[in-house]
């Protein structure tokens, strides 16, 4: 807790008074979370914080996640940086209702795409030691609870599909192998455990199926969803 900023000290003072539960939606890119979220806007008591991609997309007139696809090497840890404060941001957010739900988190912004940049090549060591000094700053002076993790798990040719069908402009350049490595990344930090450490319990949803299948699934489990934190 960091006594000396008031803005901060206050939002982890409410946060804690309402015993907020916050469930963090992952998965692959095209995993199907957006879907997830959409599910359950529909409930009352609970407040959907979508990823911020549109401000990656266009920071005072610069579109940052568009320049990172373009040349990794000079743009990653621009976005990144960006990434982390819009992130940071969602988990302050002074939410009303009792249960928080946020695509992707502080957590896997670094543990999977900061790393996925680093062990790939794309960026060079500076950087990462840059951003990783910034991320252990934050996370070690300023509270973020996490209750629960909804894992959307894919097999990397699913997401690849619905990447095509999608035709998101900046996304066009991504390979299967771009993909396949944010799968490994995924499955080492929420299901082999031997990566980086795992914030909250985690729950894993097979999401390969259509919407239909997918819908029926977040209905199953949507009370243990909504509890998590009980
Ligand atoms: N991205 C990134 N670095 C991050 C987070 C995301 O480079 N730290 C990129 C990957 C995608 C875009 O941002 O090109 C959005 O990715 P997400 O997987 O987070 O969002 P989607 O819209 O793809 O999710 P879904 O299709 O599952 O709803």
């Amino acid at each position: 807790i960091i006594n000396n900023n008031n803005i901060i000290t206050e939002k982890l003072v409410r946060n804690g008074d309402n015993k907020k539960t916050v469930v963090c939606i992952e998965g692959n890119i095209a995993s199907g979370k957006t879907t997830c979220l959409e599910y359950f806007s529909k409930t009352s008591n609970i407040e959907i914080l979508t990823e911020p991609i549109s401000k990656w997309r266009n920071v005072r007139g610069h579109n940052p996640l568009g320049l990172m696809y373009q040349d990794p090497r000079r743009w990653g840890i621009t976005l990144q940086t960006y990434v982390q404060l819009t992130m940071l941001e969602r988990h302050l957010a002074a939410t009303s209702a009792p249960v928080m739900m946020m695509e992707r988190s502080i957590f896997s912004a670094k543990y999977i795409f900061v790393e996925n940049l680093f062990q790939s090549g794309k960026m060079p060591e500076v950087d990462y030691a840059v951003l990783s000094e910034w991320f252990d700053w934050i996370t070690t002076n300023i509270f973020l609870p996490v209750d629960l993790i909804v894992y959307l798990q894919t097999s990397p040719q699913t997401c690849h599909e619905r990447l095509k069908q999608r035709c998101r402009e900046e996304e066009k350049v991504i390979p299967l192998e771009y993909l396949e490595s944010i799968h490994q990344l995924h499955e080492d930090w929420l299901i082999r455990c031997t990566s980086s450490p795992v914030p909250a319990p985690v729950l894993v949803i097979p999401a390969d199926h259509d919407l239909q299948k997918m819908l029926h699934q977040y209905e199953e489990h949507r009370d243990k969803i909504l509890t998590a934190s009980n």
